[in-house]
C-alpha cells in the first residue's frame, strides 16, 4: 500500500531494547557527538565548528534556547548543540541535479532520516505546478516570480508567512516589516505550537509574555521545579545550571509522567578530563503524575502554602490581585480527586508541599509538557499561582523559567513575528519605521491551515522550519497546503514539507546557516539573538558556505520586499548590505533596544528590560500581578479512546531533522514507531516488547489510523502512552487545541490500540 506523502514512511529496521539510563551525558555522550559530528562533517571541520560554538566571537548555537555563563570554557559543550551543529555544517550536498534525478513521490518515500542525510541545499529549484519533479532557476527569476504574484494578490490576507524560530533577529525584524508593508499580520510561526500557552499565561498574570529569571537566580535559589520538561535530551546545558545550583544547596523536585534519565544523575564530560569521577544526583524528589494531571497537583500545593501559611502576605498586599477568591477556593480540596487525576498519593505531594514551603526562593522551570495540553494556558497560571503566594517573583533566586525551544524563538516574537500584535507594539513600529501597519489580526499556524484548506490562500512562504511534519494532522496539513498557489520555502536542508504534492508552484530557496560567514557588499555581517533569559548577543558564523549560491536570509527578505512593494520609504536593499542599519530601525521601533549597535559589541550582550524581574512591577491592566481561578480538566478519555497518548522528542532528534535512530536514555534503538507503555498494562494483555499495534485516535466521532507500531514496556503511569514526534503527528486532530492559546494538543491524544491479544513477538 502506497504511504501518504506527507506521512513518514513506516520505518521496519530491527527494534533493541533495554534498561533506560539513570545517568545523563558523561563519556557516552562525548562519543555520541564525536562520531555523529565525524560521520557528517569530518574530523577537521568537526574540531573547527565544535571550538567556535556559544563562543563570544562565535556562532549562536542553533540547538536551544539555554543561555551562555559569563565565563565560558574553550569548549561549550553538549551532545545536541554538537549534533544540531553537524547537521548544518555537513559535508554531504543536496544538489539540483540530484534533487531532479527522482520525483516528489519517490523523495517523499524516503524517513526523515535519510531525507536529513542528503546534505546542504545547493540552489534555487522551482518545481512547477503539474510537474512531479524540481528544476534548477535562477536566484533572479526565482525572486521575480515571488514579486510578481505577492503584487497580484488580491488581498494581502491571502498570503501566509511562517517562521520557525532559528531566524536571527535581524532576519526576523526585516521579514514581519515587509510582511506588514504588504498589509497583513499573517506571521503564524513555530511558537503557536510551541510556548504561546506561556506566553499568554504570562502575559495576563504577569505582564509580560517571557520568565523571570536570569542564570544567577539559579544559584540562590533553594527549591527548583523542573516540571513537564526533559532536559537532559532538549536543553543538556541546564543540567549544568542544575548541577551548580545542587552543589550550593538547592533542592530539585521533577514532575514528570516518566523517570527522564537527565533528572535522575548527570555527569558533566568536563569533569572527566579532570579526573573527577563522581555525578550529581540532581532530583530530590520525583513526582510521576499522569499525563495532564499537574493542574491538580498544582492546586494542592496551593492549598498546603495557604493552609500553612506558608504565604508572603507583604508580597501579596503590595504587588497582587485576586489573593482572597484564590484562599477560599483552595481552603478544602477533594483529596481523593487529587489523587486520582494525579496518580500520586497525598504523602508525595505533602512531602513536595514541605520543600516548597521551607523554601525562601523557588524557580519553576517548564515546557512542553505543560503548554501542550487542552488546559495549557490555565495549567501554567496555576505554577504562577503557587509562585505569587510564596513571593517568588521579583526576587532573586526565585522566579518564572519557561525554558524555550528553537534557539531564536524568544527573539523572533520580541521583534514582531506575531500573528496577534498588540495595538502598542504596532504604534511603536509605525512611529519607528513609517510604515503604515495593518491593524486586524492575521492566522496562527492552525487557523492557516484552515485558511488554505479553505482555498484562501494564494501564497505561503516559510522562513524555515518543516509545516507538514511540525504541524498536527500531517494528512489534513499537507493536502491544505497542496490547494495553495505558491510555496515558498527558505531551508538549509531538504525536508519533507518539500516533498509533497501540490496543485501550484513551489521554490525553494537555499539560505546560509548560523555557523557560515555571511559577506554582504564585502563585509561579513553578524547576527544577533535573544536567548530563553532575555539576553540579546551575537552570533557570527565562520566556516566557508556549503555552497556559492546560498543567500543570507537578511538578503532574500529584502529582495522579495524590494520587488513586491511599490512604497520606496524603506531603502531594502541598502538594509541587507549592512545589518547595522536593520538593527537602527529595530532601536527605533521596539522598547529596550536602545544603543543596540554599541551595546550588542560589548562580549556579553545585553539585557532586555523585565520589569516583573527588575522591579517586581507587572504591566496588567490593574498594575498588580493576577491570582487566577481555573477549573481541573477532566482527565476521562472523552471520545472514545481507552488510553492518553503523548508525543516526545527521542534523544537522537531535533524537532522533525532526525539525527539517529537512538534514544539512549530511554533504551530504545533502532526503530522510531514505537509506543511506550505501563509494563505491567502490557503485561495484563500478554504483549511482550516489540509486539505490534494499530493506533487509533479518537476525536469527536472521528477516527485516525496509524499502523504498525512496536511496543515497549516502560515506568510510564497507567493509561498513559508517548510515542515520538513527528511520527505521531498523523494523529493529533487541527482541531485539538489548547483554550486561549490555540496549541496543538500535541501531549494529549485520546487513542486506543488494536494488538493481537495473544500473540506477541520478542525483538530482544
Ligand atoms: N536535542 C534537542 N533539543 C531540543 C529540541 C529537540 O527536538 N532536540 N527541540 C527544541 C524545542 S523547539 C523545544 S520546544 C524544546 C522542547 O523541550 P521539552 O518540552 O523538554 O520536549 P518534549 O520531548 O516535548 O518533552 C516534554 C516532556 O514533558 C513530559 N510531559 C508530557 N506530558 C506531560 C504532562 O502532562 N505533565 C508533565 N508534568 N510532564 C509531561 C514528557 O514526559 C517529557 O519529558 O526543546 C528544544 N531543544
Ligand atoms: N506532535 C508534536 N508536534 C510538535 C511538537 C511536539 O512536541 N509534538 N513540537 C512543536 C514545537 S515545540 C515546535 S517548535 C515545532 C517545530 O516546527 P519547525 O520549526 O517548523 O520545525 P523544525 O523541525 O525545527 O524545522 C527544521 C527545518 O528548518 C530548516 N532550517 C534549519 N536551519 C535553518 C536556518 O538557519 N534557516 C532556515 N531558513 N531554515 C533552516 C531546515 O530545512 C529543517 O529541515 O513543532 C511542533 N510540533
Ligand atoms: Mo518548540
Amino acid at each position: 500500500m502506497g504511504n501518504h506523502p506527507g506521512r513518514t514512511p513506516d520505518d521496519h529496521r530491527p527494534l533493541h531494547v533495554s534498561a533506560p539510563k539513570k545517568r545523563a551525558a558523561g563519556i557516552p555522550a562525548v562519543i555520541s557527538s564525536a562520531q555523529h559530528g565525524i560521520r557528517r562533517m569530518g574530523v577537521r571541520r568537526t574540531w573547527k565548528t565544535l571550538r567556535t560554538v556559544n563562543q563570544q566571537e562565535g556562532f549562536d548555537c542553533p540547538g536551544c534556547a539555554w543561555p551562555d555563563p559569563e565565563h565560558r570554557s574553550g569548549f561549550e559543550f553538549c551532545e545536541n548543540g554538537a549534533k544540531a551543529v553537524a547537521e548544518e555544517a555537513m559535508s554531504a550536498r543536496f544538489t539540483a541535479e540530484r534533487f531532479a534525478s527522482k520525483s516528489i513521490a519517490d523523495w517523499s518515500q524516503m524517513s526523515d532520516y535519510d531525507l536529513g542525510g542528503l546534505g546542504r541545499l545547493t540552489q534555487p529549484v522551482l518545481r512547477r505546478k503539474d510537474h512531479d519533479r524540481y528544476e534548477s532557476i535562477s536566484w533572479d527569476d526565482a525572486l521575480g516570480m515571488i514579486g510578481e504574484r505577492l503584487k497580484r494578490l488580491d488581498d494581502p490576507d491571502r498570503a501566509v508567512f511562517y517562521t520557525s524560530g532559528r531566524t536571527s533577529n535581524e532576519a526576523a525584524f526585516l521579514y514581519q516589516l515587509m510582511v506588514r508593508s504588504l498589509g497583513t499580520n499573517n506571521l503564524p510561526d513555530c511558537s503557536n505550537m510551541c510556548h504561546e500557552s506561556s506566553g499568554k499565561a504570562l502575559g495576563s498574570t504577569i505582564g509580560i509574555g517571557k520568565g523571570t529569571v536570569r542564570l544567577s537566580d539559579f544559584d540562590e535559589a533553594d527549591v527548583i521545579v523542573v516540571i513537564g520538561q526533559n532536559p537532559g535530551t532538549n536543553h543538556p546545558r541546564m543540567l549544568t545550571s542544575l548541577r551548580d545550583a545542587k552543589r550550593k544547596g538547592a533542592r530539585i523536585i521533577h514532575v514528570n509522567p516518566l523517570p527522564e534519565a537527565g533528572l535522575e544523575r548527570f555527569k558533566h564530560p568536563q569533569d572527566y578530563m579532570r579526573m573527577d569521577l563522581f555525578d550529581d544526583q540532581l532530583a530530590d524528589l520525583h513526582l510521576p503524575v499522569r499525563i495532564g494531571g499537574d493542574a491538580a497537583l498544582l492546586q494542592a500545593l496551593q492549598h498546603l502554602a495557604i493552609t500553612h501559611g506558608a504565604v508572603d502576605t507583604s508580597f501579596i498586599d503590595a504587588s497582587t490581585s485576586g489573593f482572597d477568591a484564590l484562599a477560599e477556593a483552595r481552603q478544602d480540596i477533594d483529596w481523593q480527586r487529587i489523587t486520582d487525576d494525579t496518580g500520586l498519593d497525598q504523602a508525595m505531594i505533602e512531602s513536595a508541599a514541605k520543600m516548597l514551603n521551607e523554601s525562601k526562593a523557588t524557580i519553576a522551570c517548564w515546557a512542553m509538557g505543560l503548554t501542550q495540553h487542552r488546559n495549557g494556558v490555565a495549567v501554567i497560571q496555576e505554577v504562577v499561582n503557587l509562585l505569587l503566594l510564596g513571593g517568588h517573583i521579583g526576587r532573586p533566586g526565585a522566579g518564572l523559567c519557561p525554558v524555550r525551544g528553537h534557539s531564536n524563538v524568544q527573539g523572533d516574537r520580541t521583534v514582531g513575528i506575531w500573528e496577534a500584535p498588540t495595538e502598542s507594539f504596532l504604534d511603536k513600529m509605525q512611529e519607528g519605521t513609517g510604515v503604515a501597519m495593518p491593524r486586524s489580526h492575521g492566522y496562527d499556524v492552525v487557523h492557516a491551515i484552515r485558511a488554505m484548506e479553505a482555498g484562501g490562500v494564494d501564497v505561503l512562504m516559510a522562513m524555515g522550519g518543516n509545516l507538514v511534519s511540525a504541524a498536527p494532522d500531517t494528512e489534513r496539513t499537507a493536502s491544505a497546503i497542496g490547494e495553495v498557489g505558491l510555496v515558498v520555502h527558505v531551508s538549509t536542508k531538504p525536508n519533507r514539507s518539500h516533498m509533497i504534492p501540490t496543485n501550484g508552484d513551489v521554490l525553494i530557496l537555499p539560505c546560509l546557516g548560523r555557523t557560515e560567514i555571511d559577506l554582504q557588499d564585502g563585509s561579513p555581517q553578524f547576527v544577533t539573538v535573544e536567548n530563553s533569559m532575555g539576553i540579546v548577543h551575537r552570533s557570527q558564523g565562520r566556516l566557508d558556505p556549503a555552497s556559492k549560491d546560498l543567500r543570507s536570509e537578511p538578503w532574500i527578505v529584502a529582495e522579495i520586499a524590494a520587488r513586491s512593494l511599490d512604497d520606496e520609504s524603506i531603502d531594502w536593499r541598502g538594509l541587507a548590505q549592512n545589518y547595522d542599519g536593520i538593527r537602527d530601525l529595530i532601536e527605533a521601533s521596539i522598547p529596550g533596544f536602545d544603543a543596540y549597535n554599541e551595546r550588542v559589541r560589548s562580549p556579553n550582550g545585553f539585557e532586555l528590560p523585565n520589569p516583573p524581574r527588575d522591579k517586581a512591577k507587572f504591566n496588567t491592566a490593574s498594575g498588580l500581578a493576577e491570582f487566577t481561578l481555573h477549573a481541573l480538566p477532566d482527565l476521562v478519555p472523552q471520545h472514545g479512546g481507552t488510553h492518553i497518548m503523548m508525543t516526545l522528542r527521542s534523544h537522537d532528534q531535533y524537532n522533525t531533522t532526525i539525527y539517529g535512530l537512538e534514544d539512549r536514555y530511554r533504551g530504545v534503538k533502532g526503530n522510531r514507531r514505537v509506543v511506550f507503555m505501563n509494563a505491567e498494562e502490557m503485561a495484563e494483555r500478554g504483549w511482550k516488547t516489540g509486539h505490534r499495534v494499530d493506533l487509533i485516535g479518537h476525536w469527536k466521532g472521528e477516527e485516525r489510523r496509524s499502523d504498525g507500531w512496536l511496543l515497549v514496556p516502560y515506568a510510564i503511569p497507567k493509561g498513559n502512552l508517548a510515542s515520538y514526534f513527528p511520527e505521531a503527528n498523523v494523529l493529533v486532530p487541527l482541531d485539538s487545541t489548547a483554550a486561549v492559546s490555540n496549541t496543538p494538543t500535541s501531549k494529549w491524544i485520546e487513542v486506543s490500540l488494536i494488538g493481537d491479544e495473544t500473540v506477541s513477538s520478542e525483538e530482544e
